[in-house]
């Protein structure tokens, strides 16, 4: 058995968080990951204020568990949701794409437990004194936006940084990678593309098959003279997008037009012409369909292994 702070902090048996997916994490996956004993997370980025509230209470009705919200922080409806989540004390914020620090008093004084994604130590220093109970490094193996540093330099630099539990993600697929991360510092994963192909998992059909097909090299970075890098699988979408990054007579608003809505054509509309099939590096390690608690088992029973021959090479 694996118990870390995490568990005891949250009240949930494995120290795993499914990833707050956009446009894909609703209540659903969130409370069959609950349900499983990991936290589930429903993403408030899918839709605005009126449909969050909607899932919020599917997902009571559908585990008796804690489960969080995915707050984005680039998102146009974030001083919405934000309310939203104090009015519905949630159990757990985990924020993303910035920096939290002006929303967490609200929070907070609701009693919501916030835990943001971090990408560097500094931001990771900076709401450990405004009062977040944990944080998630997140490395730039991560689907989705993403910051510079790997999750192998980012996540011991931020347990050294903070007194505060840190969580991993980005390129954790299986019990390796928690074990992996574990050996850094970490007390807890976040995990996504993983969670994307389980059972419950609401999005296109299109977008499960993209990542089951996937081999190592198929991902790639789009978006960085936006400042905001993605990750995503190579489509002709995403190709696309990136020959008229590199091409200057292209502006920064036509990009920004060309982008839009494209999560949406591939979660929703499992178009590859016009979608941006947001993916980790890991995707190639995804090989089937499982439910959420099959891959939790399948993860910390390999894990625990993995642990346990830890000192193989210690003479
Ligand atoms: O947020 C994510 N991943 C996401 S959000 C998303 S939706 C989207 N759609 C289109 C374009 C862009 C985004 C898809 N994937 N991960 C967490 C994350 N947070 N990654 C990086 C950060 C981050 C970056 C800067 C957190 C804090 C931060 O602070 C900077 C500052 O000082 O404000």
């Amino acid at each position: 058995m694996i118990k870390t702070p995490v568990c005891e902090i949250l009240g949930i048996e494995y120290p795993i968080f499914q990833g707050g997916m956009a446009w894909i994490a609703d209540a659903d996956l969130a409370a069959a990951v609950s349900n499983a004993g990991g936290l589930g997370i429903i993403s408030a980025m899918n839709a605005n204020g009126e449909w969050l509230r909607r899932e919020i209470h599917k997902a009571r009705s559908l585990t008796d568990k804690p489960f969080g919200v995915n707050i984005m922080l680039m998102s146009p409806h974030v001083e919405e949701v934000s309310q939203l989540v104090a009015e519905e004390k949630v159990a757990v914020v985990v924020t993303g794409a910035g920096n939290p620090s002006k929303y967490m008093k609200d929070w907070i004084k609701a009693g919501i437990k916030v835990i943001p994604v971090v990408p560097s130590t500094g931001i990771a220093k900076l709401v450990a004194r405004n009062g977040a109970v944990a944080v998630i490094a997140e490395g730039g193996e991560s689907g989705g936006h993403i910051g510079e540093i790997t999750t192998m330099a980012l996540v011991p630099q931020v347990c050294d940084a903070v007194d505060i539990p840190v969580l991993a993600a980005g390129g954790i697929a299986d019990g390796r990678g928690v074990a992996a991360a574990f050996m850094l510092g970490a007390v807890g994963v976040q995990l996504g593309t993983r969670f994307l192909v389980a059972k419950e998992c609401n999005v296109h059909q299109n977008y499960k098959h993209k990542i089951l097909k996937a081999k190592d090299i198929d991902t790639m970075t789009t978006g960085k003279r936006l400042g905001h890098p993605v990750r995503t699988l190579k489509t002709p979408f995403a190709r696309t997008f990136l020959k008229m990054e590199y091409n200057s007579e292209v502006s920064n608003e036509e990009l920004e037009k060309f982008g839009a809505g494209s999560l949406y054509a591939a979660a929703i509309l499992g178009d590859d012409k016009k979608g941006s099939f947001m993916s980790g590096q890991i995707a190639a390690m995804v090989k089937k369909e499982q439910t959420a608690a099959e891959i939790i088992q399948e993860i910390f029973t390999e894990a625990e292994e993995v642990i346990r021959g830890g000192t193989k090479w210690v003479k």
